[in-house]
Protein backbone atom coordinates (compact mmCIF):
# COMPACT_ATOMS: atom_id res chain seq x y z
CA UNK A 1 0.00 0.00 0.00
CA UNK A 2 1.14 3.20 -0.76
CA UNK A 3 2.46 5.26 1.89
CA UNK A 4 0.90 8.52 2.55
CA UNK A 5 3.40 11.69 1.70
CA UNK A 6 4.95 12.99 5.15
CA UNK A 7 4.41 16.15 6.77
CA UNK A 8 6.24 18.54 8.38
CA UNK A 9 5.76 21.58 9.79
CA UNK A 10 9.12 24.45 9.65
CA UNK A 11 9.47 28.07 11.28
CA UNK A 12 12.44 30.09 12.02
CA UNK A 13 12.41 31.04 16.26
CA UNK A 14 11.84 34.34 17.57
CA UNK A 15 14.29 37.23 16.86
CA UNK A 16 15.28 35.57 13.96
CA UNK A 17 14.69 37.08 10.08
CA UNK A 18 17.02 34.65 8.44
CA UNK A 19 14.09 32.65 6.17
CA UNK A 20 16.16 32.04 2.78
CA UNK A 21 17.77 28.47 4.26
CA UNK A 22 14.21 27.53 5.40
CA UNK A 23 12.45 28.55 2.07
CA UNK A 24 15.03 26.72 0.34
CA UNK A 25 14.45 23.52 2.78
CA UNK A 26 10.58 23.86 1.99
CA UNK A 27 11.29 23.47 -1.52
CA UNK A 28 13.60 20.77 -1.75
CA UNK A 29 11.02 18.79 0.66
CA UNK A 30 7.88 19.42 -1.47
CA UNK A 31 9.83 18.36 -4.30
CA UNK A 32 10.71 15.47 -2.56
CA UNK A 33 6.96 14.66 -2.41
CA UNK A 34 6.50 15.96 1.46
CA UNK A 35 4.02 18.41 2.63
CA UNK A 36 5.21 21.46 4.46
CA UNK A 37 3.52 23.71 6.96
CA UNK A 38 5.64 26.43 7.05
CA UNK A 39 5.26 28.99 9.60
CA UNK A 40 7.17 31.66 9.11
CA UNK A 41 9.79 33.70 10.74
CA UNK A 42 9.90 34.99 14.48
CA UNK A 43 7.97 32.76 15.22
CA UNK A 44 7.49 31.65 18.96
CA UNK A 45 7.79 28.71 20.70
CA UNK A 46 4.16 28.24 21.76
CA UNK A 47 3.03 28.84 18.18
CA UNK A 48 5.34 26.24 17.00
CA UNK A 49 4.08 23.57 19.64
CA UNK A 50 0.49 24.50 18.71
CA UNK A 51 0.95 24.14 15.00
CA UNK A 52 2.82 20.69 15.21
CA UNK A 53 -0.26 19.42 17.33
CA UNK A 54 -3.19 20.86 15.43
CA UNK A 55 -1.34 20.09 12.23
CA UNK A 56 -0.02 16.00 13.45
CA UNK A 57 2.73 16.93 11.83
CA UNK A 58 5.47 13.86 11.67
CA UNK A 59 8.49 16.30 12.84
CA UNK A 60 9.09 19.74 13.21
CA UNK A 61 12.33 21.68 11.67
CA UNK A 62 13.67 24.96 12.82
CA UNK A 63 16.23 26.66 11.17
CA UNK A 64 18.01 29.33 13.46
CA UNK A 65 20.62 31.41 12.84
CA UNK A 66 20.47 33.82 15.65
CA UNK A 67 22.46 32.30 18.51
CA UNK A 68 20.04 31.49 20.60
CA UNK A 69 19.29 27.96 19.21
CA UNK A 70 21.00 25.81 22.61
CA UNK A 71 17.28 27.20 24.41
CA UNK A 72 15.02 27.82 21.54
CA UNK A 73 15.24 24.05 20.94
CA UNK A 74 15.04 23.15 24.12
CA UNK A 75 11.98 25.17 24.71
CA UNK A 76 10.35 23.48 21.77
CA UNK A 77 10.72 19.86 23.19
CA UNK A 78 10.07 20.86 26.57
CA UNK A 79 6.66 22.53 25.61
CA UNK A 80 6.06 19.52 23.31
CA UNK A 81 6.30 16.97 26.26
CA UNK A 82 3.99 19.38 28.34
CA UNK A 83 1.08 19.56 25.84
CA UNK A 84 1.31 16.03 24.74
CA UNK A 85 3.05 15.96 21.71
CA UNK A 86 6.31 14.71 23.05
CA UNK A 87 6.87 12.02 20.28
CA UNK A 88 6.81 14.78 17.53
CA UNK A 89 10.38 14.66 16.92
CA UNK A 90 12.54 18.05 16.32
CA UNK A 91 15.12 18.75 14.04
CA UNK A 92 16.91 21.70 12.21
CA UNK A 93 19.57 23.19 11.66
CA UNK A 94 21.45 26.95 11.37
CA UNK A 95 24.91 26.80 9.03
CA UNK A 96 27.96 27.60 10.97
CA UNK A 97 26.08 29.26 13.98
CA UNK A 98 25.15 25.69 15.33
CA UNK A 99 28.72 23.90 16.20
CA UNK A 100 28.94 20.56 16.64
CA UNK A 101 29.26 21.20 20.31
CA UNK A 102 26.26 22.27 20.66
CA UNK A 103 24.47 20.15 18.44
CA UNK A 104 25.81 17.50 21.25
CA UNK A 105 23.90 19.56 24.17
CA UNK A 106 20.51 20.11 21.83
CA UNK A 107 20.95 16.14 21.42
CA UNK A 108 21.12 15.67 25.26
CA UNK A 109 17.80 18.12 25.49
CA UNK A 110 16.17 15.74 23.24
CA UNK A 111 16.76 17.39 19.90
CA UNK A 112 16.60 14.72 17.56
CA UNK A 113 19.06 15.75 15.07
CA UNK A 114 21.04 19.16 13.50
CA UNK A 115 22.44 19.44 10.32
CA UNK A 116 25.36 21.45 10.16
CA UNK A 117 26.70 23.71 6.88
CA UNK A 118 27.58 21.91 3.85
CA UNK A 119 25.10 19.07 3.98
CA UNK A 120 24.37 18.41 0.71
CA UNK A 121 20.49 18.63 0.45
CA UNK A 122 19.71 15.15 -1.27
CA UNK A 123 21.47 13.59 1.83
CA UNK A 124 19.27 16.09 4.19
CA UNK A 125 15.92 14.77 2.02
CA UNK A 126 16.89 10.73 2.05
CA UNK A 127 17.75 11.02 6.27
CA UNK A 128 13.98 12.95 6.63
CA UNK A 129 12.07 10.48 4.76
CA UNK A 130 13.53 7.65 6.55
CA UNK A 131 13.73 9.16 9.69
CA UNK A 132 10.06 10.57 10.12
CA UNK A 133 8.01 8.11 8.21
CA UNK A 134 5.77 6.48 10.50
CA UNK A 135 1.78 5.37 10.32
CA UNK A 136 -0.94 7.99 11.76
CA UNK A 137 -2.25 5.55 14.46
CA UNK A 138 -5.35 6.25 16.93
CA UNK A 139 -4.07 6.60 20.29
CA UNK A 140 -6.17 6.75 23.28
CA UNK A 141 -3.72 9.01 25.05
CA UNK A 142 -4.02 12.21 23.08
CA UNK A 143 -6.64 14.64 24.19
CA UNK A 144 -8.79 17.68 22.99
CA UNK A 145 -6.52 19.14 19.75
CA UNK A 146 -4.45 16.52 19.87
CA UNK A 147 -7.06 13.91 19.41
CA UNK A 148 -9.03 16.10 16.85
CA UNK A 149 -5.87 16.18 14.65
CA UNK A 150 -4.95 12.69 14.73
CA UNK A 151 -8.71 11.82 13.60
CA UNK A 152 -8.35 14.35 11.01
CA UNK A 153 -4.93 12.39 10.29
CA UNK A 154 -6.51 8.89 9.90
CA UNK A 155 -9.20 10.37 7.74
CA UNK A 156 -6.80 11.79 5.61
CA UNK A 157 -5.00 8.44 5.37
CA UNK A 158 -8.24 6.36 4.46
CA UNK A 159 -8.94 8.27 1.56
CA UNK A 160 -5.54 8.70 0.56
CA UNK A 161 -5.16 4.57 0.94
CA UNK A 162 -8.80 4.07 -0.78
CA UNK A 163 -10.41 2.45 2.59
CA UNK A 164 -13.38 5.11 2.98
CA UNK A 165 -15.04 7.25 0.28
CA UNK A 166 -14.73 10.84 0.95
CA UNK A 167 -18.17 10.88 2.60
CA UNK A 168 -17.55 8.54 5.02
CA UNK A 169 -17.14 9.68 8.22
CA UNK A 170 -13.50 9.00 9.99
CA UNK A 171 -12.15 5.23 10.55
CA UNK A 172 -11.27 5.89 13.84
CA UNK A 173 -11.22 3.19 17.18
CA UNK A 174 -14.50 3.73 19.52
CA UNK A 175 -11.94 5.15 22.06
CA UNK A 176 -10.24 8.06 19.66
CA UNK A 177 -14.16 8.71 18.93
CA UNK A 178 -14.89 9.15 22.21
CA UNK A 179 -12.18 11.59 23.53
CA UNK A 180 -12.71 13.33 19.90
CA UNK A 181 -16.77 13.53 19.57
CA UNK A 182 -19.90 14.81 21.82
CA UNK A 183 -18.54 16.98 25.13
CA UNK A 184 -21.38 17.26 27.31
CA UNK A 185 -21.89 20.80 26.39
CA UNK A 186 -21.55 20.25 22.82
CA UNK A 187 -22.10 23.25 20.46
CA UNK A 188 -23.57 23.41 17.06
CA UNK A 189 -20.87 24.38 14.56
CA UNK A 190 -21.93 26.97 11.70
CA UNK A 191 -19.86 25.95 8.66
CA UNK A 192 -18.79 28.24 6.08
CA UNK A 193 -17.11 27.24 2.68
CA UNK A 194 -14.74 30.40 1.46
CA UNK A 195 -14.34 30.23 -2.15
CA UNK A 196 -12.36 32.56 -4.84
CA UNK A 197 -9.69 32.58 -7.37
CA UNK A 198 -6.08 32.15 -6.05
CA UNK A 199 -4.57 35.22 -4.10
CA UNK A 200 -8.14 36.91 -3.87
CA UNK A 201 -7.42 37.35 -0.17
CA UNK A 202 -9.57 34.22 0.99
CA UNK A 203 -6.90 33.88 3.95
CA UNK A 204 -6.18 37.15 4.98
CA UNK A 205 -10.24 37.73 5.50
CA UNK A 206 -10.75 34.61 7.17
CA UNK A 207 -7.58 35.59 9.35
CA UNK A 208 -9.54 38.80 9.74
CA UNK A 209 -13.34 37.33 10.51
CA UNK A 210 -11.03 35.61 13.52
CA UNK A 211 -9.79 38.27 14.74
CA UNK A 212 -13.80 39.79 15.13
CA UNK A 213 -15.15 36.25 16.34
CA UNK A 214 -12.42 36.18 19.06
CA UNK A 215 -13.50 39.82 19.79
CA UNK A 216 -16.80 39.65 19.69
CA UNK A 217 -17.50 35.64 21.18
CA UNK A 218 -15.06 35.75 23.73
CA UNK A 219 -16.11 32.23 25.67
CA UNK A 220 -15.98 30.82 21.85
CA UNK A 221 -14.26 28.40 19.91
CA UNK A 222 -13.27 28.54 15.71
CA UNK A 223 -11.66 25.94 13.71
CA UNK A 224 -10.50 26.61 10.12
CA UNK A 225 -9.85 24.40 7.32
CA UNK A 226 -7.48 25.02 5.15
CA UNK A 227 -7.23 23.43 1.59
CA UNK A 228 -4.05 24.00 -0.40
CA UNK A 229 -2.88 22.29 -3.89
CA UNK A 230 -0.56 19.14 -3.94
CA UNK A 231 1.82 19.76 -6.93
CA UNK A 232 0.48 16.75 -9.59
CA UNK A 233 4.20 15.90 -10.55
CA UNK A 234 5.65 15.32 -7.02
CA UNK A 235 3.03 14.78 -4.46
CA UNK A 236 4.58 17.41 -2.08
CA UNK A 237 3.03 20.99 -1.40
CA UNK A 238 4.10 24.13 0.57
CA UNK A 239 0.40 24.09 3.23
CA UNK A 240 1.02 28.01 2.86
CA UNK A 241 -2.31 29.61 4.42
CA UNK A 242 -1.16 29.08 7.99
CA UNK A 243 1.52 32.04 6.83
CA UNK A 244 -0.96 34.44 6.78
CA UNK A 245 -3.07 33.62 10.17
CA UNK A 246 -2.06 35.56 12.31
CA UNK A 247 -4.73 35.19 14.91
CA UNK A 248 -4.55 31.48 14.90
CA UNK A 249 -1.98 31.65 17.70
CA UNK A 250 -4.82 32.10 19.67
CA UNK A 251 -5.62 29.21 22.18
CA UNK A 252 -9.45 29.57 21.35
CA UNK A 253 -8.90 28.96 17.15
CA UNK A 254 -8.24 25.47 16.08
CA UNK A 255 -6.50 25.30 12.54
CA UNK A 256 -5.75 22.45 10.05
CA UNK A 257 -4.43 22.53 6.74
CA UNK A 258 -5.23 19.55 4.04
CA UNK A 259 -3.18 18.89 0.87
CA UNK A 260 -5.36 18.10 -1.93
CA UNK A 261 -3.32 15.12 -2.82
CA UNK A 262 -4.66 14.36 -6.47
CA UNK A 263 -8.89 15.64 -5.58
CA UNK A 264 -9.31 18.02 -8.29
CA UNK A 265 -12.70 19.80 -6.86
CA UNK A 266 -10.90 22.22 -4.84
CA UNK A 267 -10.76 20.72 -1.48
CA UNK A 268 -8.46 17.40 -0.24
CA UNK A 269 -11.16 14.12 -0.61
CA UNK A 270 -10.72 13.92 3.22
CA UNK A 271 -12.22 17.56 3.82
CA UNK A 272 -15.96 16.03 3.74
CA UNK A 273 -14.54 14.10 7.16
CA UNK A 274 -12.59 16.38 8.40
CA UNK A 275 -15.54 18.91 8.43
CA UNK A 276 -17.49 16.14 10.10
CA UNK A 277 -15.31 15.88 12.70
CA UNK A 278 -15.02 19.52 13.76
CA UNK A 279 -18.78 19.31 13.79
CA UNK A 280 -18.86 16.17 15.59
CA UNK A 281 -16.70 17.48 18.18
CA UNK A 282 -19.07 19.94 19.61
CA UNK A 283 -15.93 22.04 20.52
CA UNK A 284 -17.04 24.93 17.81
CA UNK A 285 -19.30 27.58 17.48
CA UNK A 286 -17.86 28.41 13.87
CA UNK A 287 -15.85 26.87 11.52
CA UNK A 288 -14.16 28.02 7.44
CA UNK A 289 -13.21 26.02 5.27
CA UNK A 290 -11.05 27.46 3.17
CA UNK A 291 -10.90 26.18 -1.00
CA UNK A 292 -7.85 25.97 -2.94
CA UNK A 293 -7.78 28.94 -5.84
CA UNK A 294 -10.41 27.80 -7.76
CA UNK A 295 -11.84 28.20 -11.60
CA UNK A 296 -15.02 29.80 -13.16
CA UNK A 297 -16.65 26.48 -13.47
CA UNK A 298 -15.68 25.34 -9.89
CA UNK A 299 -18.16 23.64 -7.23
CA UNK A 300 -15.69 22.93 -4.19
CA UNK A 301 -18.84 22.87 -1.39
CA UNK A 302 -21.39 20.88 -3.79
CA UNK A 303 -23.80 24.01 -4.00
CA UNK A 304 -24.70 22.53 -7.78
CA UNK A 305 -24.20 18.71 -7.44
CA UNK A 306 -24.74 18.24 -4.24
CA UNK A 307 -23.92 17.06 -1.25
CA UNK A 308 -23.48 20.31 0.16
CA UNK A 309 -21.08 20.28 2.49
CA UNK A 310 -21.63 23.37 4.11
CA UNK A 311 -24.31 25.89 5.50
CA UNK A 312 -23.19 28.79 3.72
CA UNK A 313 -20.66 29.40 0.50
CA UNK A 314 -18.70 32.84 0.98
CA UNK A 315 -17.06 33.40 -2.64
CA UNK A 316 -14.49 36.12 -2.81
CA UNK A 317 -13.54 38.32 -5.81
CA UNK A 318 -10.55 40.83 -5.77
CA UNK A 319 -11.08 43.72 -8.13
CA UNK A 320 -9.30 42.57 -11.09
CA UNK A 321 -11.09 39.45 -12.59
CA UNK A 322 -10.98 40.71 -16.07
CA UNK A 323 -14.60 41.97 -17.23
CA UNK A 324 -18.41 41.82 -17.80
CA UNK A 325 -18.25 38.47 -19.30
CA UNK A 326 -15.60 36.75 -16.99
CA UNK A 327 -18.15 37.64 -13.77
CA UNK A 328 -20.90 36.05 -16.37
CA UNK A 329 -18.77 32.59 -16.12
CA UNK A 330 -18.19 32.09 -12.74
CA UNK A 331 -21.04 29.60 -11.60
CA UNK A 332 -20.33 30.40 -7.50
CA UNK A 333 -21.75 33.70 -8.28
CA UNK A 334 -24.96 32.21 -8.67
CA UNK A 335 -24.87 29.73 -5.55
CA UNK A 336 -22.92 31.44 -3.35
CA UNK A 337 -24.87 32.91 0.11
CA UNK A 338 -22.16 35.76 0.52
CA UNK A 339 -20.60 37.52 -2.36
CA UNK A 340 -17.41 39.23 -1.31
CA UNK A 341 -15.40 42.15 -3.46
CA UNK A 342 -11.67 42.04 -1.55
CA UNK A 343 -9.28 44.74 -2.06
CA UNK A 344 -11.03 47.41 -2.15
CA UNK A 345 -8.22 49.60 -1.98
CA UNK A 346 -7.42 48.76 -5.38
CA UNK A 347 -8.39 51.91 -7.69
CA UNK A 348 -10.27 49.46 -9.95
CA UNK A 349 -12.67 48.34 -6.81
CA UNK A 350 -15.15 50.96 -7.62
CA UNK A 351 -16.24 50.09 -11.36
CA UNK A 352 -15.83 46.11 -10.43
CA UNK A 353 -18.23 46.85 -7.46
CA UNK A 354 -20.95 48.18 -9.57
CA UNK A 355 -20.18 45.53 -12.14
CA UNK A 356 -20.19 42.90 -9.45
CA UNK A 357 -23.99 44.02 -8.25
CA UNK A 358 -25.16 43.79 -11.49
CA UNK A 359 -24.09 40.60 -12.16
CA UNK A 360 -25.74 39.81 -8.72
CA UNK A 361 -29.03 41.39 -9.70
CA UNK A 362 -29.76 39.41 -12.46
CA UNK A 363 -29.98 35.98 -9.88
CA UNK A 364 -32.85 37.63 -8.05
CA UNK A 365 -31.65 35.89 -5.22
CA UNK A 366 -31.31 39.13 -2.65
CA UNK A 367 -27.52 38.38 -2.45
CA UNK A 368 -25.70 41.23 -0.58
CA UNK A 369 -22.32 42.71 -1.95
CA UNK A 370 -19.66 43.11 0.65
CA UNK A 371 -16.84 45.01 -0.44
CA UNK A 372 -13.53 44.38 2.69
CA UNK A 373 -10.04 45.46 2.67
CA UNK A 374 -8.37 42.30 4.38
CA UNK A 375 -5.59 43.84 4.51
CA UNK A 376 -6.26 46.64 6.82
CA UNK A 377 -6.69 45.87 10.16
CA UNK A 378 -10.35 46.97 11.66
CA UNK A 379 -11.84 47.40 8.19
CA UNK A 380 -15.74 48.31 8.39
CA UNK A 381 -16.53 46.17 5.29
CA UNK A 382 -15.12 42.85 7.33
CA UNK A 383 -17.12 44.21 10.02
CA UNK A 384 -19.81 43.84 8.68
CA UNK A 385 -19.11 40.43 6.60
CA UNK A 386 -19.04 38.86 10.24
CA UNK A 387 -22.25 40.66 11.49
CA UNK A 388 -24.37 38.97 8.86
CA UNK A 389 -22.16 35.61 9.10
CA UNK A 390 -23.35 35.90 12.85
CA UNK A 391 -26.24 36.54 12.03
CA UNK A 392 -26.93 33.72 9.20
CA UNK A 393 -25.50 31.17 11.79
CA UNK A 394 -27.15 32.57 14.47
CA UNK A 395 -23.75 32.82 16.55
CA UNK A 396 -25.11 33.17 20.07
CA UNK A 397 -24.06 36.36 22.19
CA UNK A 398 -25.14 34.50 25.18
CA UNK A 399 -21.69 32.48 25.11
CA UNK A 400 -19.94 35.55 26.07
CA UNK A 401 -20.13 38.17 22.18
CA UNK A 402 -22.95 40.32 24.07
CA UNK A 403 -22.63 43.42 21.09
CA UNK A 404 -21.85 40.15 18.17
CA UNK A 405 -24.95 40.17 16.38
CA UNK A 406 -26.36 44.21 17.57
CA UNK A 407 -23.69 45.40 15.23
CA UNK A 408 -24.88 46.94 12.11
CA UNK A 409 -25.54 44.64 8.72
CA UNK A 410 -26.19 47.38 6.13
CA UNK A 411 -23.54 48.97 4.62
C1 LIG B 1 22.20 35.14 4.14
C2 LIG B 1 22.49 35.76 5.51
C3 LIG B 1 21.78 36.91 5.86
C4 LIG B 1 20.70 37.52 4.99
C5 LIG B 1 19.39 36.78 5.34
C6 LIG B 1 18.44 36.70 4.17
C7 LIG B 1 17.28 35.86 4.55
N1 LIG B 1 16.10 36.37 4.23
O1 LIG B 1 17.42 34.76 5.11
C8 LIG B 1 20.72 38.99 5.49
C9 LIG B 1 21.77 39.73 4.72
C10 LIG B 1 19.40 39.74 5.40
C11 LIG B 1 21.21 38.78 6.91
C12 LIG B 1 20.94 39.64 7.92
C13 LIG B 1 21.46 39.50 9.20
N2 LIG B 1 22.39 38.62 9.59
CO1 LIG B 1 22.90 37.09 8.53
N3 LIG B 1 23.72 35.70 7.55
C14 LIG B 1 23.47 35.20 6.37
C15 LIG B 1 24.47 34.06 6.07
C16 LIG B 1 25.56 34.67 5.18
C17 LIG B 1 23.95 32.80 5.38
C18 LIG B 1 22.74 32.09 6.01
C19 LIG B 1 22.06 31.22 4.98
O2 LIG B 1 20.94 31.53 4.52
N4 LIG B 1 22.69 30.12 4.53
C20 LIG B 1 22.18 29.23 3.47
C21 LIG B 1 21.81 27.84 3.99
C22 LIG B 1 20.98 27.08 2.91
O3 LIG B 1 22.97 27.10 4.22
P1 LIG B 1 23.55 26.81 5.67
O4 LIG B 1 23.32 28.00 6.51
O5 LIG B 1 24.89 26.28 5.54
O6 LIG B 1 22.56 25.63 6.21
C23 LIG B 1 22.82 24.25 6.00
C24 LIG B 1 22.26 23.43 7.13
O7 LIG B 1 22.41 24.07 8.37
C25 LIG B 1 20.84 23.20 6.75
N5 LIG B 1 19.77 23.93 7.38
C26 LIG B 1 19.64 25.22 7.69
N6 LIG B 1 18.43 25.45 8.20
C27 LIG B 1 17.76 24.29 8.16
C28 LIG B 1 16.47 23.97 8.55
C29 LIG B 1 16.01 22.69 8.37
C30 LIG B 1 14.60 22.35 8.71
C31 LIG B 1 16.87 21.68 7.83
C32 LIG B 1 16.39 20.33 7.60
C33 LIG B 1 18.17 22.03 7.47
C34 LIG B 1 18.60 23.32 7.64
O8 LIG B 1 20.73 23.50 5.35
C35 LIG B 1 21.98 23.84 4.81
C36 LIG B 1 22.44 22.61 4.09
O9 LIG B 1 23.75 22.63 3.72
C37 LIG B 1 25.00 33.74 7.50
C38 LIG B 1 26.41 33.22 7.57
C39 LIG B 1 26.48 31.72 7.56
N7 LIG B 1 27.44 31.25 6.87
O10 LIG B 1 25.67 31.02 8.18
C40 LIG B 1 24.85 35.09 8.21
C41 LIG B 1 24.64 35.13 9.71
C42 LIG B 1 23.68 34.03 10.12
N8 LIG B 1 24.02 36.43 9.92
C43 LIG B 1 24.39 37.02 11.01
C44 LIG B 1 23.95 38.29 11.45
C45 LIG B 1 24.62 38.84 12.69
C46 LIG B 1 22.94 39.00 10.78
C47 LIG B 1 22.35 40.34 11.16
C48 LIG B 1 22.04 40.51 12.67
C49 LIG B 1 23.32 41.42 10.65
C50 LIG B 1 22.98 42.82 11.09
N9 LIG B 1 23.75 43.33 12.00
O11 LIG B 1 22.01 43.40 10.61
C51 LIG B 1 21.08 40.41 10.31
C52 LIG B 1 19.87 39.86 11.07
C53 LIG B 1 18.67 39.66 10.16
C54 LIG B 1 17.46 39.20 10.91
N10 LIG B 1 16.36 39.91 10.75
O12 LIG B 1 17.48 38.21 11.59
C55 LIG B 1 25.40 36.17 11.77
C56 LIG B 1 24.78 35.50 12.98
C57 LIG B 1 25.76 35.48 14.14
C58 LIG B 1 25.29 34.77 15.36
N11 LIG B 1 24.19 34.06 15.37
O13 LIG B 1 25.96 34.83 16.35
C59 LIG B 1 25.91 35.21 10.65
C60 LIG B 1 26.39 33.83 11.16
C61 LIG B 1 27.06 35.94 9.91
C62 LIG B 1 28.28 36.15 10.81
N12 LIG B 1 29.25 35.29 10.71
O14 LIG B 1 28.32 37.07 11.55
N13 LIG B 1 21.92 37.65 7.00
N1 LIG C 1 -3.99 45.35 -1.42
C1 LIG C 1 -4.59 44.33 -0.80
N2 LIG C 1 -3.96 43.17 -0.69
C2 LIG C 1 -4.60 42.16 -0.07
C3 LIG C 1 -5.89 42.30 0.49
N3 LIG C 1 -6.24 41.12 1.03
C4 LIG C 1 -5.23 40.27 0.82
N4 LIG C 1 -4.24 40.89 0.16
C5 LIG C 1 -2.93 40.35 -0.26
O1 LIG C 1 -3.15 39.45 -1.33
C6 LIG C 1 -2.20 38.39 -1.28
C7 LIG C 1 -2.93 37.05 -1.31
O2 LIG C 1 -3.67 36.95 -0.12
P1 LIG C 1 -4.15 35.55 0.46
O3 LIG C 1 -5.02 35.84 1.62
O4 LIG C 1 -3.01 34.65 0.65
O5 LIG C 1 -5.00 35.04 -0.77
P2 LIG C 1 -5.72 33.63 -0.95
O6 LIG C 1 -6.95 33.88 -1.72
O7 LIG C 1 -5.89 32.95 0.34
O8 LIG C 1 -4.65 32.86 -1.82
P3 LIG C 1 -4.59 31.28 -2.16
O9 LIG C 1 -4.88 30.55 -0.89
O10 LIG C 1 -3.20 31.07 -2.64
O11 LIG C 1 -5.61 31.05 -3.22
C8 LIG C 1 -1.39 38.61 -0.02
O12 LIG C 1 -0.21 39.26 -0.37
C9 LIG C 1 -2.27 39.51 0.82
O13 LIG C 1 -1.55 40.34 1.70
C10 LIG C 1 -6.52 43.57 0.39
O14 LIG C 1 -7.63 43.79 0.84
N5 LIG C 1 -5.82 44.55 -0.27
MG1 LIG D 1 -5.18 31.07 1.00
Amino acid sequence: MVAPPLRLLTAVPLCDGHDSAVTTINLELARHGIEVVYLGYHQSVSAIVRAAIQEDVNAVGLSSYNGGHLVFFREVVRHLRAEGGGDIPVFGGGGGTITPADARVMQRDGVDRIFFAGTPLDRIMAEIKTRYARPAKPDRKFKGDRALARAITIAEVGVFQGRSGPLDPPRTDKGMRRTVASSPRAKRAFVVGVAGPGGAGKSTLIDELTSRFLQRIPRGRIALLANDPSHPGTGGAILGDRVSAIYAQDDRVFFRSLATRGSLTGLSAAAPAAINILRDSGEFDLIFVESVGVGQESDPFGVFQGPKLVDAVLYVLPPHYGGRIQLQKIALLNGADLVVLNKCDDPRAHAAKAELQARLDQNHRGQRLHATTAATHSDPGVDRLFAAIAELGGLDPARGGEKACQMEVSP
